[in-house]
């Protein structure tokens, strides 16, 4: 890691102190702060008004109890967390993460990246994040209920359409969403649609916002390799995950004219040469709630299921990392450049390690950091709670165009940042310091809060 100055060394410091333990949250930290030389070179009000000690530090954190009955009648207790990060550009927006391995750190390292990401979209939303340790995987749709029942009747007196919106992410989707509004509209006495997004799309949900992270890290893809003539077309893709950002990024290189030859699950990944058959990847995963090798197990010998190891052996031109923070290291990027892989984009948060990262650039792979290349979910979240202030909804077709045009515009932020910071082409430097600028602008407008 190249070094900080030592103003941005001593902020950094400081994170580390007031924050002990928490890796992923100073792994996003510095990660942002390696991109903020120049910018602070060029405009030293931000140094001023101590604008980064301020960003790093949350504006609210909340963590409650969540007691729950299982369906044996056991009594379990998990931990609630939302971490209200920032509200300068609009209400806190950010997913509900539902894990085993959810604690502090994590969540605080997913609402940071969280505000940089929603300042990129244009919209108007702020930044945060929330989830528990509860883990939904092999659990009754009543247990799950029951959870999400007693984990939003804490949470609700937090929320609201104008305060903070949670949405979705690992482990939370459309029946978690469900059962969350469910509660929330109960205690509150109100059908209040724009508390949260991901919702139904017979109850206040948004066309192509299930689809919207996985499409909008393949529009934001096919842009980065535009810029050197080249498309998705013919190319061959692998994508790491299998859940809902996966799926979706499937589904849009395969509309492209990508061939995506692996997906995975925490147990271990598949191999389909012929292209993945999707139709089938839905039904395990969407309808059966199954393993991904339950899909290699259907195909006979067209595929083949590797228990652990790493997908990103598989030979491709194109790598998206849809599953999970640090699932792509160094020895992975070094197999993905060796097998000639030209681009690489962040479907997850976080998912490369900062060495792969650095090794992406140093080989010249284009790179598209998640808070740029994943922000179509919570952009077309952000069109959902459009769609529920008008009390209108629109088209899957029209919903589709303004996510391709966001994406689009987010990439252009990157690039043209990139390239006034003296890093073309480097689109992490470029999302940092676009992104940092818009929220630190607003902040010094509203004087010291
Ligand atoms: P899902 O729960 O739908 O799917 C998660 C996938 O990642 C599963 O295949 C899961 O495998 C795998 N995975 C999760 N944890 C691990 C782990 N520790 N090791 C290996 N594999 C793992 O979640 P999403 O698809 O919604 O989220 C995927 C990523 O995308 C996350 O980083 C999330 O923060 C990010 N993201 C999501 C957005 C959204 O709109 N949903 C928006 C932007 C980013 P298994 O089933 O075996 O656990
Ligand atoms: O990481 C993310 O951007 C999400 N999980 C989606 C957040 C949202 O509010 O739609």
């Amino acid at each position: 890691m190249p070094a900080l100055d030592s103003t941005l060394q001593s902020i950094y410091d400081l994170v580390l102190r007031r924050n002990p333990g928490e890796d992923e949250f100073h792994q996003a930290v510095r990660e942002v702060l390696d991109s903020l030389g120049p910018v602070m070179a060029k405009h030293p009000q931000y140094a001023d008004a101590r604008v980064i000690e301020r960003i790093c530090e949350p504006e609210r954190q909340i963590i409650f109890r969540v007691p729950w009955t299982d369906d044996r009648g056991r009594i379990e207790i998990h931990r609630g967390f939302r971490v209200e990060f920032n509200s300068a550009l609009g209400p806190y927006k950010g997913g509900l993460r539902f894990h085993p391995s959810v604690y502090l750190g994590i969540v605080k390292f997913l609402g940071f990246e969280q505000i940089f990401k929603n300042a990129l979209t244009g919209l108007p939303i702020g930044g945060g994040k929330g989830g528990s340790d509860f883990d939904p995987k092999g659990r009754s749709d009543g247990e799950v209920m029951r959870f999400c029942q007693s984990f939003m009747t804490e949470l609700y007196r937090h929320l609201g359409e104008y305060t903070d919106v949670p949405a979705g992410d690992i482990g939370v989707g459309g029946r978690e969403i469900g059962y969350l509004f469910g509660q929330y509209k109960r205690i509150t006495n109100r059908y209040e649609s724009g508390v949260l997004t991901g919702k139904g799309l017979g109850w206040g949900g948004s066309p192509v916002r299930k689809e919207a992270t996985g499409y909008g890290a393949v529009f934001f893809t096919d842009e980065m390799l535009r810029t050197r003539g080249q498309s998705l077309d013919g190319r061959t893709v692998v994508v790491s995950g299998s859940g809902n950002v996966a799926i979706y990024a499937v589904e849009k290189a395969q509309q492209l004219g990508a061939t995506v030859v692996a997906v995975s699950d925490s147990g271990g990944y598949v191999v389909d040469e012929k292209g993945i058959d999707l139709e089938l990847l839905k039904e395990v995963k969407e309808q059966r709630r199954e393993r991904v090798s339950a899909y290699a197990d259907a195909l006979g010998e067209r595929a083949r299921h590797v228990a652990g190891g790493s997908i990103w052996d598989v030979p491709c031109e194109v790598a998206l990392p849809c599953a999970t923070q640090n699932e792509l290291d160094e020895a992975a990027a070094r197999a993905l450049v060796a097998n000639g892989c030209l681009a690489v984009a962040e479907g997850a948060n976080m998912p490369t390690t900062p060495a792969a990262a650095k090794l992406f650039g140093e080989a010249g792979v284009l790179f598209g950091p998640g808070k740029a290349a994943n922000a179509g979910g919570v952009a077309t979240s952000a069109l959902e709670m459009q769609q529920n202030a008008s009390r209108d909804s629109w088209t899957h077709e029209y919903t589709e165009e303004r996510l391709g045009e966001i994406m689009r515009g987010i990439h252009e932020r990157c690039a043209a940042a990139a390239e006034e910071y003296g890093a073309p082409g480097n689109y992490v430097l470029g999302a940092n310091a676009s992104a940092f600028i818009q929220v630190a602008d607003a902040m010094l407008a509203f004087g010291v809060i």
